[in-house]
């Protein structure tokens, strides 16, 4: 039986496009060539009730560490310490335009700065492997976004009584982003900021109403919104254009705790496919890569190669050299025969 996608609106949109449904429902058929359609692409979609996940060999997710799940929630760590837990697609991703809706719930009895660590979420190359970076393997490859609830940097600056320039700091929690082609690790003793590309404060723990975060990836350009407010309404994060990512990586999500905790929590993960219109121009310079990569942003391990020498620098170099050594040949036997004519001298 062929299975149909369903069309799946979101019920609500960015306050800049909250008309957008509208428009769509008026207009039908008629609507430009530049609307983006969305399909919820259940292959890698998480969601209530979590039918065999973790237990059946036929689900498409799977379950790491100490992560549980109950008919509520995917909980990646308990509210205890040193715990790790991840959920992970099985299913490769190989769309062009995706957005991914993530609602979750972080909470515990940690007051203030006394809770850890966060969680990410991840487009990768590899899954289902254990690590440091939020319960995940360093030097990946793909897209990590990480909701960092402890500010491990500011509290090291504290403990060593040092104080931060003005306009540094950054106000936790905070999401931040990371494109990596393996050759970066993560500097948790920092938050990540030695690699990030954008982010922003969000404050995620102990709500009452449902927070939502959602990373939308439409023709190279990562945008990172929030809803944390219970207001419906998305809150811009981060935007980078000339993100390179391959298809075919993974999604997943992982959380860790340590001496701090707190219970990391995912309702739901939605992909939505986005179906956008690109010109032949756009669709040239739209070329499919290999490894991540953001443009304008020199990721260690990606030299530009380096010019191979031309013939003519090459003749140059030969010629002279050559040169050099006739020179050194003549006054070598200069110096020969000045020396023998003198030996001679001093015979006779
Ligand atoms: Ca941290």
């Amino acid at each position: 039986m062929a299975v149909v996608e369903e069309v799946e609106w979101r019920p609500w949109r960015g306050s800049r496009d909250s008309l957008l449904p509208l428009l769509v429902l008026l207009l039908g058929a008629l609507v430009a060539a530049d609307q983006t359609e969305e399909y919820l692409k259940r292959e890698h979609s998480l969601s209530k009730p979590y039918q065999g996940v973790g237990s059946s060999s036929s689900s498409l997710w799977d379950l790491m560490g100490n992560a549980l799940v109950t008919p509520q929630y995917v909980r990646l760590t308990p509210d205890m310490q040193s715990k790790q837990g991840a959920v992970w697609n099985r299913v490769p991703c190989y769309l062009r335009d995706w957005e991914l809706q993530v609602h979750f719930k972080i909470h515990g009895q940690g007051k203030k700065n006394l809770n850890g660590d966060g969680f990410a979420i991840w487009y990768t190359k590899d899954k289902m492997q254990p690590g440091p970076v939020f319960g995940s393997k360093d030097s990946f490859m793909g897209l990590g976004v990480f909701v960092d609830t402890y500010p491990n940097e500011e509290k090291q600056h504290e403990s060593q009584k040092k104080r931060y320039t003005p306009g540094i700091q950054r106000i936790f929690p905070y999401v931040s982003a990371m494109v990596n082609n393996g050759s970066l690790t993560y500097d948790h003793s920092r938050d990540g900021r030695p690699t990030e590309i954008g982010g922003c404060t969000a404050i995620v723990r102990n709500l009452n109403h449902d927070t939502f975060l959602v990373i939308r990836y439409v023709k190279r350009r990562l945008t990172i919104m929030i809803d944390l407010d219970g207001k419906q309404e998305w809150k811009d994060c981060l935007d980078v254009p000339g993100v390179r990512l391959p298809r075919g990586y993974f999604f997943g999500t992982s959380a860790v705790t340590g001496d701090l905790s707190d219970n990391h929590d995912i309702i739901s993960l939605k992909l939505y496919q986005l179906t956008v219109a690109r010109s032949p121009a756009e669709e040239k310079q739209d070329k499919e890569v290999f490894t991540p990569s953001v443009d304008n942003l020199k990721l260690p391990g990606v030299e530009t190669p380096t010019e191979p020498m031309s013939g003519f620098a090459l003749f140059l170099i030969i010629f002279f050299s050559l040169v050099g050594l006739v020179f050194a040949g003549v006054i070598g036997l200069i110096v020969y025969n000045k020396w023998q004519e003198r030996s001679r001298k001093h015979f006779y």
